[in-house]
């Protein structure tokens, strides 16, 4: 929750200082992800916020010399990527910069270092970098993270999601928003989605490691 906190405090900063904005914008350098929005679609019935399922292609960037060092249209065969949002399944600076999207939109998020690949970097990134990520969000879903949705997913009440009982779930979410989809497409986020949260590969995603998101909710 941090992360929203201290967005929100940036921001309001920001407003406040006015005039005495030349510090405020340096500390924004530091700690603020600048968010530009690109493509904005006329219609947008959902915004995606923390626990949302993200559907989205985002290439990256070095910000001193704009060299690409992602590109998720050609990496991993090009299929855009799923995650969730706001728990830390991305860099800080994507869950920051992501939320209240919608599908359909396009913003180029300049992320600084501490919010992105940190003091040490990750392969072609070097140290202490400033990166900017051109980010498209395909859809927004109810993401299966909310102790409510726990509770409506686990079907048999043993306290234990099987695949089963997660593709039960985003098909009714899915029928409920009027886009039924096809076998492949729930089994890409299925094979996602415990991939991500199934830590001890057993098969089930126990209450435990569905509950390693809620803890900074509280
Ligand atoms: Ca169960
Ligand atoms: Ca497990």
């Amino acid at each position: 929750m941090w992360k929203l906190v201290s967005c929100t405090v940036c921001v309001f900063l920001t407003l406040q200082l006015g005039s005495w904005s030349v510090w405020a914008e340096a500390d924004e350098l530091e700690d603020q992800v600048k968010i530009e929005v690109l493509v904005k679609p006329e219609e947008c019935s959902r915004k995606s916020k923390k626990g949302d399922l993200i559907n989205a292609h985002y290439d990256g960037f070095l910000a001193k010399d704009g060299s690409q060092f992602y590109c998720s249209r050609s990496d991993k065969e090009g299929h855009p990527q799923w995650f969730v949002l706001g728990v830390g399944q991305v860099i800080k600076g994507l869950d920051i910069g992501m939320m209240d999207m919608c599908a359909g939109e396009k913003r180029k998020l300049t992320v600084p270092s501490a919010l992105a690949f940190g003091q040490t970097g990750k392969g072609p990134v070097p140290p202490n970098a400033t990166v900017v990520f051109e980010v498209e969000v395909l859809s927004v879903s109810r993401g299966p993270r909310s102790m409510e949705a726990f509770g409506q997913i686990d079907l048999d009440k043993d306290r234990s999601l099987t695949k089963a009982e997660v593709k039960e779930y985003l098909k009714l979410e899915y029928e409920k928003g009027g886009k039924p989809r096809d076998e492949p497409f729930y089994e890409k986020i299925l094979t996602d989605i415990f991939r991500k949260s199934d830590q001890d590969r057993d098969g089930q995603i126990s209450a435990k490691e569905y509950n390693i998101y809620e803890r900074d909710e509280l």
